[in-house]
């Protein structure tokens, strides 16, 4: 007997997203809204299904996805930031906690919140993961909402 294998397809059509994006950094996570934007247009979300939620900073994102996550208005969640370590000395504590955060909303509601913080080392290194070298982490972010949104479907 074969396996049953379930997975989530790549169409938006008929889903619902939220998308938190951090001011801190704007220079980046605004491109990265761009690049999240694009991927679920792209993937067939319909434009009034996207609705966006600006936060002060990365640390403001989990209590705010999670308040998104209780409305069940949405199929997915996704969060994007920028924790850049060049001088600020609690970096790593903001990048940890924002994580931590992250996973937690999302176990604790079931509703799939999708991690779209870029931790980097320097500003170029920052530029180069929101839309040049190294591709878009908001684009991978939301492709991966829209994937874990009809995972979950498929599951129930
Ligand atoms: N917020 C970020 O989004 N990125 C950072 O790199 C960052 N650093 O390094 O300080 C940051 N700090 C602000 C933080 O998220 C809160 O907004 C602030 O501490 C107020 O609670």
């Amino acid at each position: 007997m074969m396996a049953k294998h379930y997975e989530g397809i790549l169409i938006g059509k008929g889903l619902k997203f939220a998308v938190v994006v951090s001011r801190f950094n704007e220079l980046i996570t605004a491109k990265l809204l761009e690049g999240a934007r694009d991927a679920l247009l792209r993937h067939g979300v319909n434009e009034a299904h996207i609705d966006v939620a600006w936060t002060p900073g990365c640390l403001e994102i989990p209590i705010t996805s999670k308040k998104l996550a209780q409305s069940n208005r949405y199929d997915a969640i996704i969060c994007l930031g920028a924790v850049i370590r060049g001088g600020t000395p609690h970096s790593e504590y903001v990048a940890s906690e924002v994580n931590r955060g992250i996973g937690k909303v999302s176990l604790d509601t079931g509703l799939p919140v999708i991690q779209g913080i870029i931790t980097a080392d320097t500003l170029e290194q920052a530029i180069q993961r929101a839309g040049a070298k190294e591709g878009n982490r908001g684009f991978t972010a939301a492709a991966n909402a829209i994937e874990m949104a009809n995972l979950l479907k498929a599951l129930q």
